[in-house]
């Protein structure tokens, strides 16, 4: 395998030290760039390759963005390397069970355009699970030619986090998207998310992702008609690499508590100064919130996006807990069952 063009696709030492083969040994290296259920799209010093979800989750299930060390002469995945950084979500209906999205990203551009998708509580929601994941996050904000002054939701954004980065732009322009190439350069690797329409794949197309299909947006409440169906990573000309995903419906957040004390460490500092440590800052006596609400100093939105968010992660973090541990009960259960059966089968 040559290093140099694995390189290119995000290989470096992290990676590189965890190889439990050497190079006498007929292995080659790949990174997962699409997940179609049943096959998995690899790419390699070799280029793209597809193979069945089988051998590609030999070794433990994988997300895009995932390394993996496969066996040269079948493609069996022997080793899943240990993630740098891994982006989840809690997946889509009344099932509390993670669903990756990504691994192995640097950055994330949070992506909302300047219309009525433009939702402070919503980025907030992004925010929250990029900061869990380590990733560095950067809000850009499309469809800035729209919007009579873009600059205003730009500084709006600016306040959500201290030193957020923010970018107003037209997705479709080249020159425009220029100010994200920092993000993309060699070995880089960026994954754009947000919600459906919002020009994600027309932004990846002006980064130079080869011709990835963009959809009109409806035109009553300017939501997407989700033209993108699955995610995929593509090679940048600028030396990164980049991971287009579908819109989002929602966002619900998993177990999440660190993204969300570091988002809103400026309200923990006023809950800190309740009277009660067990403030439940609805009417209690001495509640710091309620005096800070009236000043000015705490916003009311922002309030109620941390109340919200926390109970959230708070309540999908105990129902994953209280799964896990039905599952190791079950597990125990049915050993047990097992057990029991080769006894009577002993005795007959
Ligand atoms: N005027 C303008 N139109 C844009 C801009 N960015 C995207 N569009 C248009 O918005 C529509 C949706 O863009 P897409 O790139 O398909 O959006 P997406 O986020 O990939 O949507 P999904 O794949 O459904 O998640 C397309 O018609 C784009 O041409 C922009 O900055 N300005
Ligand atoms: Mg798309
Ligand atoms: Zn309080």
């Amino acid at each position: 395998m040559t290093r140099e063009s694995l390189v290119t696709l995000g290989w470096n030492p992290f990676f590189q030290r965890q190889l439990a083969f050497d190079d006498s040994q007929n292995v080659s290296v790949a990174r997962v760039s699409a997940h179609f259920g049943s096959q998995v799209l690899l790419l390699g010093s070799q280029g793209e390759f597809r193979v069945p979800v089988q051998l590609a989750e030999a070794a433990g299930e994988v997300a895009v963005g995932d390394w993996l060390v496969l066996d040269a002469n079948d493609s069996r995945s022997l080793q899943r390397l240990e993630r740098q950084s891994l982006v989840a979500r809690k997946a889509a209906g009344e099932e509390v069970k993670p669903q990756l999205i990504a691994a192995n990203i640097d950055t994330i551009f949070i992506v909302s355009s300047c219309n009525l998708d433009f939702n402070l509580s919503r980025i907030e929601r992004y925010l929250a699970l990029v900061l869990q994941a380590d990733i560095v996050p950067v809000v850009v904000l499309t469809k800035a030619d729209l919007h009579e002054n873009p600059a205003d939701l730009r500084r709006s954004c600016e306040q959500l986090f201290p030193g957020l980065l923010v970018e107003t732009l037209d997705a479709r322009s080249c020159d425009e998207t220029f100010v994200l190439r920092s993000w993309c350069g060699p070995g880089q690797s960026v994954a754009l998310l947000g919600s459906s329409g919002v020009g994600k794949s027309t932004l990846a197309n002006a980064l130079g992702a080869e011709h990835l299909s963009t959809g009109p947006i409806r035109e009553d409440d300017a939501k997407g008609r989700h033209t993108t169906t699955s995610r995929s990573l593509h090679l940048l000309p600028s030396g990164g690499v980049l991971v287009d995903n579908p819109g989002m419906r929602e966002l619900q957040l998993p177990a999440c508590e660190e993204g969300v004390s570091e988002l809103f460490d400026d309200v923990l500092q006023i809950t800190d100064q309740c009277r009660f440590k067990n403030c439940k800052h609805n009417g209690d006596e001495g509640c710091a919130i309620e005096a800070a609400l009236e000043s000015g100093e705490l916003e009311e939105r922002r309030f109620h996006s941390f109340m919200k968010l926390n109970a959230e992660q708070a309540h999908n973090s105990r129902s994953l807990a209280e799964r896990r541990r039905k599952d190791r009960h079950r597990g125990r259960f049915y050993k047990s069952v097992l057990a029991d059966k080769r006894r009577l089968r002993d005795l007959e």
